[in-house]
């Protein structure tokens, strides 16, 4: 074998599938990991592998080497080395391990899902050495990996020309003719991985939205799983289209082979979580942008795990008494989807307005309608919606929010009848919907010319003299009153 295309780094299950899915597509692979037993046992294995997953001519182009010396000698130039290791100090120590080994101009391309304020720590460390870096999102887990991920590299730029006709040959594909890649390039530093964050954040939105929805129908209109069945698969047909909507549905269908009951019915009401839902509301709060939907999301899983405490809470703590849902029930099926799809854009929207505010903090240059493409297939988040996200910033790319597109707008106005009362009849029946109350309050509040932050800063000032700005003067221009002294108590 000649020289390799690429090498990989770190052969668990991201990266042995990624290795494939590069080899499948006729890229010759260098691999490498720090347990050099793995790497055998995976080169060793895919002569026993299916046809599917190991192509025809895809063993010949995999080669493993034990020692990072070999691996780097054996790379065409410039090289480009992919670490997929897990994330943290382990990339870290890659990293400072192969700089001695690597050439100016050479490419380093961490895939793994790193916070990306290490990407941007690692972006000016690897320049400084005169190396090139790519810090790059991957979504899809093991199957997208395998067959087709979303891809999303940021880092230095000049480093992309070298690493694109790759990376899009891998990625997942959409368009009618199944050839735009769900990968382009991002932004300079930590953008990719930021952008990744952003995806895992309106992941955690969206799941909790098609739970409240799921949660209300259930418990409003006492629908059947057979029923939630029917609804979700006539919602996949429609403008809520998207690999969670149709995962849900496909989920109502499946009996647990133990109590022959349906198995959804069966599981634990507690949420985990990895954490990277959290990591974006750390830093909507840094960035002051109001990211509600997903917060609220990340503290559903949180307010779920305390399971122990709702039983014993539930014993004690009442509701409204004999609340019962007495409208339409094909009309409310239709309103909790107009409010599942009003909401969800909210959640876009939210996104969209954190990318910007980090894009500002950080001097990236990011393309918000290239983004939704990267999100449109081979990742969770996949939908038909994200083609109309696409198609918003097309039309106007300073777009300020989704919310001011003329689509989204009306899509909106037709939506919105429905969407509250949705949340009210929830309200009433003391229904918790965190996420479809949040999206509403976010709308309320966005469209609203005036808040009722008057009397807040009334109140910083009364206590902490911290001033005002007055609705006729100059923005900017700051006033303060001895509220005290003025006051007119009686
Ligand atoms: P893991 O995150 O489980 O990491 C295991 C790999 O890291 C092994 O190859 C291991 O080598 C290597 N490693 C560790 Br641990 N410490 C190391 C060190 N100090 N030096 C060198 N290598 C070290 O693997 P994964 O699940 O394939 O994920 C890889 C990356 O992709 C992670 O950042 C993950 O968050 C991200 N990701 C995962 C998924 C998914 O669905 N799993 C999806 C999207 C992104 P060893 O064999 O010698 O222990």
């Amino acid at each position: 074998m000649s020289q390799h295309d690429i090498g990989l780094v770190g052969l668990a299950v991201m990266g042995q599938n990624l290795v494939l899915n590069m080899a499948n597509n006729g890229f010759s692979v260098a691999v490498y990991n720090r347990t050099t037993d793995t790497t055998d046992k995976f080169v060793g294995g895919l002569k026993d592998e299916p046809a599917d997953k190991v192509h025809a001519g895809t063993t010949d182009r995999i080669k493993g080497y034990h020692t990072l010396e070999e691996f780097v000698g054996s790379l065409k130039a410039p090289r480009r080395v992919m670490i997929m290791v897990k994330a943290g100090a382990p990339v870290d120590g890659v990293i400072e391990q192969l700089k001695p080994l690597l050439s100016p101009g050479d490419i380093i391309i961490d895939g793994g899902n790193s916070d990306y304020a290490d990407t941007n720590r690692r972006d000016a460390d690897i320049k400084a050495a005169g190396l090139r870096f790519i810090g790059t999102g991957v979504s899809g887990g093991e199957e997208g990996a395998l067959k087709g991920p979303s891809i999303m590299p940021g880092g230095h730029v000049e480093a992309w020309p070298f690493v694109k006709d790759i990376f899009q040959k891998i990625s997942a594909k959409v368009g009618p003719n199944n050839d735009i890649p769900c990968c382009d390039w991002v932004g300079e530093a930590g953008a990719g991985h930021y952008v990744k964050m952003v995806h895992n954040g309106i992941e955690y939105g969206d799941m909790q939205l098609i739970c409240e929805a799921y949660f209300i129908l259930k418990n409003t209109l006492g629908l059947t799983n057979d029923e939630l069945y029917k609804v979700f698969k006539s919602w996949n047909e429609g403008e809520l289209e998207s690999y969670l909507i149709e995962i849900s549905r496909d989920i109502f269908t499946v009996k647990d082979k133990e109590s022959g009951e349906y198995l959804v019915d069966m599981i634990l009401d507690t949420a985990g979580q990895k954490g990277t839902g959290k990591w974006m509301s750390q830093h909507a709060l840094d960035l002051g942008v109001p990211t509600t939907l997903i917060t609220e999301a990340v503290y559903a899983r949180c307010l779920s795990a305390q399971k122990d405490a709702r039983v014993r809470a539930s014993a004690v703590l009442k509701g409204p008494a004999d609340a019962k849902f007495t409208g339409d029930k094909t009309q409310f099926i239709e309103d909790v989807r107009q409010a599942l799809y009003a909401s969800k854009l909210c959640s876009y929207a939210q996104g969209y307005v954190q990318l910007d505010a980090a894009a500002k903090e950080f001097k990236w240059k990011l393309n918000n309608g290239n983004i939704a493409l990267l999100w449109r297939g081979g990742c969770i988040i996949r939908s038909r919606f994200l083609g109309d996200i696409k198609a918003a910033f097309d039309k106007n790319p300073q777009l300020e929010n989704l919310l001011l597109d003329d689509f989204f707008r009306a899509a909106i106005d037709k939506a919105q009848p429905s969407w509250r009362r949705v949340i009210s009849t929830s309200v009433q029946l003391g229904l918790p919907i965190p996420v479809f109350s949040a999206a509403l309050s976010y709308y309320d509040g966005y469209r609203n010319g005036r808040l009722p932050a008057n009397l807040l800063q009334a109140q910083r000032d009364y206590f902490g003299a911290h001033t005002y700005e007055r609705t006729d003067k100059p923005r900017g221009q700051m006033s303060h009153t001895d509220w005290i002294r003025e006051r007119n108590l009686t």
